[in-house]
């Protein structure tokens, strides 16, 4: 059972997430580049943009702004799956949303860690995008084997954060003590290695099946490949970036910008070549990027829907994969094919495309109880009473995932895949279901309605 002496895994998840920035910034100084960049950008966006600085006041984004990041990791084995979930649920943490890479040629499925409440994300939205190798689709036989006994043979948690997970599930927490010993012991998963445990010749051959199987297999754990802090004008960033001595890739995935953000805008700089002393040479491995991010809205199944149907005309369109030489073209297509996405928060409330929150204002608050307070949500936001801003989107895009992956491995890494998604597959190696994160979405919007309705002293708002 949870008790008083126990630690909430809010804080858990905070102090982790702090202490992973802080390895990852002494590890690979760009990233801390890229973050005084992202700090500067952001203190400028909110000074100009006073429309955007109250929608984050009011939402709570504006505190958690300066510590929110995610990471990625890739593992190998469903047992290494199934741990890092009990790891992750240490720190109030869940699998939301499954994400399948293959079509896009990276032979990984995945899903993202982090918070599903409201107000544990305020407390700190870290989440980790982590995808699972899938070891099956290395169609040579032997080299298959090969990597089955590497993964086999090695253990990425260390045995005391194993026994401080067991504890915490057994009874229901961990003390202040225990949290910050459990911090130091899981961050020992997410580190950089500099020696590899495979041959140099070895470490080719599984490079050549794919550099992501050289980067999961030939390592003694699942080093954490790149942070990404969240921007609030990523175009802006983008631009300024070259000046910091950091390169971004061509194109940001994701939506055009646009007056009202939706769903996640992504970019990213190569991933760095670095030393490795293989078994029996010395050598180099480029695993480790930086990336920014800026979220928008949160879109319902039909903003969904309408979104993967304008992005997919517009690659089409292009008819080849966004790169340097078509960037241009690719950009001026997004922009005209997304043209048919309503722009404006109210539309897009209207037409159902997109979640948002209601707030009672102060003078709903003064009418609390009145008799003459109109009964919708509608007519309340229409006479002042309920004011409305967009959720936040928490989770992750596929086809950028992949874009993400993609320019970090090189156009030649680009492989098929006959393989189909195998959700039931994933989610056995993981040990539970993962959790769809529009139902997510859906619960704090009807939270917050509810909210809206008991502050103001009403029955059900429809
Ligand atoms: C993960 C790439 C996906 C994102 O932000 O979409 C990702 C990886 O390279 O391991 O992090
Ligand atoms: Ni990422």
């Amino acid at each position: 059972m949870p008790s008083a002496r126990h630690v909430s895994p809010d804080e858990i998840r905070k102090g982790f997430s702090k202490a992973m920035s802080d390895m990852y910034r002494e590890e690979v100084p760009l990233y801390g580049a890229l973050m005084e960049l992202v700090a500067e950008t952001n203190a400028r966006v909110l000074e100009t943009d006073l429309a955007l600085a109250q929608q984050l006041h009011r939402t709570g984004e504006i505190q958690r702004l300066d510590m929110e990041r995610h990471g990625a990791i890739r593992l190998g084995t469903a047992e290494e799956l199934a741990t890092i979930r009990r790891l992750f649920a240490v720190m109030g943490m869940q699998p939301v949303g499954y994400y399948d890479l293959t079509p896009a040629g990276v032979p990984v499925h995945s899903t993202a860690f982090r918070a599903v409440h409201e107000s544990a994300l305020q407390a700190s939205p870290f989440r980790v995008f982590t995808s699972l190798l899938r070891l099956e689709l290395i169609e040579n036989l032997e080299l298959r084997a090969f990597a089955q006994a590497a993964l086999a043979n090695r253990s990425i948690f260390t045995p005391g954060a194993l026994a401080l997970i067991e504890q915490s599930e057994k009874d229901g927490g961990l003390n202040a003590a225990d949290a910050e010993a459990f911090i130091q012991h899981a961050l020992e998963t997410f580190r950089w290695h500099h020696t590899a445990t495979v041959s140099a010749a070895q470490y080719q051959q599984l490079s050549d099946q794919h550099r992501l199987i050289a980067d999961v297999v030939a390592f003694k754990g699942p080093h954490i490949n790149h942070l990404t802090p969240r921007t609030l004008d990523i175009d802006q960033v983008q631009t300024a970036m070259p000046g910091k001595g950091i390169t971004p890739k061509a194109v940001i995935e994701g939506p055009p910008r646009r007056q009202c953000p939706i769903l996640l805008r992504q970019t990213s700089f190569k991933a760095l070549d670095e030393a490795i002393a293989f078994t029996d040479a010395k050598g180099s491995h480029s695993a480790r990027f930086g990336e920014i991010e800026q979220r928008g809205v949160a879109l319902t199944p039909k903003g969904r829907a309408l979104y993967d149907e304008l992005l997919n005309a517009a690659r089409d369109e292009l008819g080849a994969f966004p790169t340097e030489a078509n960037a241009r073209r690719y950009t001026a297509l997004m922009e005209q094919h997304f043209q048919a996405f309503p722009d404006d928060h109210r539309q897009m409330r209207e037409q159902e495309l997109a979640f948002f929150r209601y707030f009672v204002t102060d003078k709903g608050l003064a009418a609390r109880g009145r008799a003459d307070l109109p009964r919708t949500l509608g007519a309340l936001i229409e006479t002042g009473h309920v004011d409305v801003e967009p959720l936040v989107y928490e989770d992750f895009l596929p086809v950028s995932a992949a874009g993400i992956f993609q320019s970090n491995l090189g156009d030649a890494a680009q492989s098929h895949y006959a393989a189909n998604s195998n959700q039931v597959e994933f989610e056995k190696a993981l040990g539970r279901r993962t959790i769809d994160e529009l139902k997510l979405y859906g619960e704090t919007q009807q939270r917050s309605i509810m909210e809206c309705a008991q502050a103001l002293g009403l029955p059900a708002l429809a």
